[in-house]
């Protein structure tokens, strides 16, 4: 049909924000099915917050396809690590789409150490105040909600913009020191919705960015190394239909196609 996509290790997403209007799922979904990989892991915050009711047909269709993914068949491994807003969902996740839920996560690769933790825990601010916070990030996430729509509210936006990514080096100066006390050369967060690399006495620090802003990030591991992607959208991937009326239906196939049917497939394919 057409050419292979590029067969990675591991791919990682983070800060995707589901039930935020500035979520970009569909964009996401994208990213997953345009790419192969042997490792998924969801970095966190896939989640705004734990209610349902605001996540639309193209944030339902994400998480089918991540249920998709985790069926055994598919030889995929999916981990999703806690972030601070999608902080107590184990339970559910892994019945709704079937992985499993980590506070973090740590493999080996090419004999390397590698460790996926959200980020949040060496943000000072968040530990300490975490309702204060959540509340900061859902007032930002509305605002760049306005900024899309065109309001002369730009201004404020970038005040704040760099307030946010004030907290971005040192959720990496914690996170590189967090490597090392815990023998890891490889480190992995989100949260700061920054992607970015960072070396410093021979460990790697990298930031998969997130799903909310302008900029659509994700992070590819191989045997060449780490790299930082830019999602830049194909002609046709668009199809604009993001309506909220359509939830209900999304809902259903999600539990028709993705859920139930499956489950009954692979029940049957050990005999
Ligand atoms: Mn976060």
């Amino acid at each position: 049909m057409n050419m292979d996509p590029p067969a990675y290790n591991t791919l990682v997403l983070s800060d995707l924000h589901l039930g935020a209007e500035t979520s970009h799922a569909r964009e996401a979904t994208c990213v997953l099915k345009q790419n192969q990989f042997r490792r998924l892991i969801l970095l966190g915050d896939i989640f705004a917050d734990l209610n349902f009711a605001r996540l639309t047909k193209e944030h339902w269709k994400f998480l089918g396809y991540i249920r998709k993914l985790s069926n055994p068949k598919r030889n995929v491994e999916v981990i999703w690590v806690e972030g601070n807003h999608d902080h107590g969902l184990a339970n559910i996740m892994s019945h709704l789409v079937g992985v499993r839920v980590y506070q973090e996560y740590k493999w080996e690769f090419c004999g390397i150490p590698h460790l996926a933790i959200h980020g949040h825990q060496f943000d000072g601010f968040q530990v300490n105040r975490v309702r204060l916070s959540s509340f900061g990030t859902s007032f930002y996430l509305r605002l760049q909600k306005l900024d899309m729509k065109g309001q002369p509210i730009a201004r404020l936006i970038d005040r704040l913009n760099t307030r946010w990514l004030r907290m971005s080096p040192k959720v990496a100066s914690g996170a590189l020191s967090y490597a090392h006390q815990h023998g890891a050369t490889r480190i992995f967060c989100g949260h700061t919705h920054e992607a970015v690399h960072i070396e410093r006495d021979g460990i790697n620090y990298y930031n998969a960015g997130g799903w909310v802003d302008s900029r659509l990030t994700y992070l590819t591991i191989d045997e060449p190394g780490v790299r930082i992607h830019e999602y830049r959208e194909r002609v046709d991937d668009s199809d604009s239909s993001q309506e909220r009326g359509e939830t209900d239906s999304a809902f259903a196939d999600f539990t028709n196609h993705a859920g139930l049917l499956e489950n009954v497939e692979y029940e049957g394919v050990g005999r």
